[in-house]
Formats: structure tokens, C-alpha cells, sequence
């Protein structure tokens, strides 16, 4: 059975939708964020203690991009995961990994400094930079939603997933005002997905910030 270490908000949000768009069966083992240096299990598992983790019988994995190649791999053929015999193959690996790479890594520091740097640190030059990196990038996810439904073209594949997850983290960070016409309304559209319904029903959302 498929094991994710996670829960929302995190980046196994990629992953368990992906798992409800397969329609593969999977555990889910909540992991605070804010209190997983205490949670031995956890740590065993990954020792630099970042999520998500999945574990499918002897594999064990540290990275959600390379998770969602992994599953269309292992469990495919999906039309989630194109084959790179299929036309859209580029464009959906380049957006699967500028959902990361290009998006949702830049925001990490802006995270960490929202929810913990002291008052007077908040605002600083290596943030600004961040949220600069991060608006250049997404300008290419604007241009490319003008010219079609998703990343990838016509169908929703799990590059979808993989951007959607860096506009949910600019969003809780109060940038989501500054997104583009298409890709605001992308984001909505792809939020009412029943498998993404479903993947939230069994992970509640919880705070970001540090434990009280
Ligand atoms: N590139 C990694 C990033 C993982 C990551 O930064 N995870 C966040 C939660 S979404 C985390 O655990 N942050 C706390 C930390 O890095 O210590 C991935 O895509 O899985």
C-alpha cells in the first residue's frame, strides 16, 4: 500500500491529488509541520525532516516532482503523465517542474520569513528577490493558460497539480491579488476538481506558523 507522510498545507497536497485523480489506494499519515522535529517516526523516515514522504514497499521518496514521475511510472500509463511519445510530453514535463523548481521553491524563504523572522526582519531584500523570482516565473504560466485550458494544452495533466500547489502557497502568503486574469481563474477551476475535493475531505487544512 502507498504511504504519504503529509496532510494539508503541504506539498503532499500533489501528491494525494494525484493519487485520487489515479484512483489508487494510498494511507495518508498526518504529519504536523509545525511539530515534526518531535515526531520520531517521522524523522526516521526523512532526518532533514521536509515533506512529503512517500513509501511504497522497499521505495522511499524525499521529493513531490520526482513522487509524480515515480507514480506515472510505476502505475501508469495515466493520462495524468504523459509519454514522451506524446506531443504534450515537453510542455507538461517543463511545467511539472516550474511548479517547483521555479515557483514553489522561491517561496520557501517567504514562508519561513512570514511565519517566523522577527517584526523587524519581515520585509528584506532576500524576500523581495523571492517574490520577484517568483512573479517572472509565473508570467509564464499567464501567457501559456492564454493559449489553453491547462499547462500541457487541452487535457489537465499532473503538471496542473505541481503549478496549482505554488499558487495555493502564494495565495496563503497573500499574493494571490497580483496573479493574472487566466491564471486566477485556472486556479479556481482546478480547485473544484472532485479528486482535489476528495484529497482535501481527508486532510484537513491547518495552520502555518509555529506551534502555540
Ligand atoms: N522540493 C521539495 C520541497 C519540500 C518542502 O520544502 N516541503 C515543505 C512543506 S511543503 C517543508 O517541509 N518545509 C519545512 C522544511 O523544509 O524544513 C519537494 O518538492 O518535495
Amino acid at each position: 500500500m502507498i504511504l504519504v507522510y503529509g496532510g494539508w498545507p503541504t506539498r503532499s497536497q500533489r501528491i494525494l491529488w494525484l493519487l485520487e485523480e489515479m484512483g489508487l489506494p494510498y494511507e495518508l499519515r498526518l504529519v504536523d509541520l509545525r511539530l515534526r522535529r518531535e515526531d520520531a517516526e517521522f524523522i526516521a523516515v526523512n532526518p532533514s525532516g521536509f515533506l512529503p514522504v512517500l513509501k511504497d514497499g522497499d521505495v522511499s521518496m524525499i521529493e513531490s516532482i520526482a513522487m509524480i514521475q515515480y507514480l506515472g511510472a510505476r502505475y501508469g500509463p495515466s493520462p495524468l503523465v504523459p509519454a514522451p511519445d506524446d506531443p504534450v510530453w515537453p510542455a507538461f514535463l517543463q511545467f511539472l517542474h516550474l511548479g517547483e523548481a521555479s515557483l514553489a521553491a522561491y517561496l520557501n524563504p517567504v514562508v519561513a520569513t512570514a511565519f517566523l523572522a522577527p517584526a523587524a526582519e519581515r520585509d528584506n531584500y532576500g524576500v523581495r528577490a523571492a517574490k520577484g523570482l517568483f512573479f517572472n516565473r509565473l508570467a509564464l504560466v499567464e501567457t501559456q493558460l492564454e493559449g489553453g485550458p491547462h499547462l500541457a494544452g487541452e487535457a489537465f495533466t499532473a503538471a496542473d497539480i505541481s503549478v496549482h500547489y505554488a499558487l495555493e502557497m502564494g495565495a496563503r502568503l497573500g499574493l494571490s491579488e497580483e496573479y493574472g486574469p487566466a491564471v486566477k481563474a485556472y486556479a479556481e477551476r482546478l480547485t473544484a476538481r472532485p479528486a482535489y475535493q476528495r484529497a482535501l475531505a481527508k486532510s484537513p487544512p491547518r495552520p502555518l506558523g509555529p506551534a502555540t
